[in-house]
């Protein structure tokens, strides 16, 4: 068995979750941060056999959208008194983040 984590952009939660219901797959849904956007984002934990992994990889890809984002970075610190300047850059963001654990044991009691 493995346990899938899938991140993906809040606007793509709900037709992520309406097309893995339909497939059958269970799954709890997190409401997460990104670390670098410092913006929320939906984790998925979905537990799953092996067997189903593509299946599952092709319901996330069909159903998430990238796109890219303009953010404000912080410039490094050059120690001098210099007034803040934020550098407006492109991120691509969206689409999907995924990562596939072993499972060592799974129980319901
Ligand atoms: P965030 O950390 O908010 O990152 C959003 C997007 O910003 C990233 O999209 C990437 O395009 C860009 N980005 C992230 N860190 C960057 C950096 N140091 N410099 C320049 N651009 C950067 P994704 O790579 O698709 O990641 C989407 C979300 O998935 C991330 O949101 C984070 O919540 C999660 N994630 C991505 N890689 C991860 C990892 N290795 N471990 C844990 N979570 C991860």
């Amino acid at each position: 068995m493995k346990l899938v984590v899938c991140i993906v952009h809040n606007r793509d939660r709900g037709r992520i979750t309406d097309e893995l219901v339909k497939a059958g797959f269970k799954f709890t849904v997190i409401g997460s941060t990104g670390g670098f956007l410092r913006e929320g984002n939906t984790t998925f934990l979905v537990g799953t056999e092996e067997a189903d992994l593509p299946v599952l990889k092709q319901v996330i890809a069909e159903n998430c959208q990238s796109r890219e984002q303009l953010v404000n970075v912080a410039p490094f610190d050059s120690g001098a008194a210099t007034p803040f300047v934020p550098t407006a850059v492109k991120v691509p963001v969206g689409g999907a983040v995924i990562f596939v654990l072993n499972v060592a044991e799974f129980e319901r009691f």
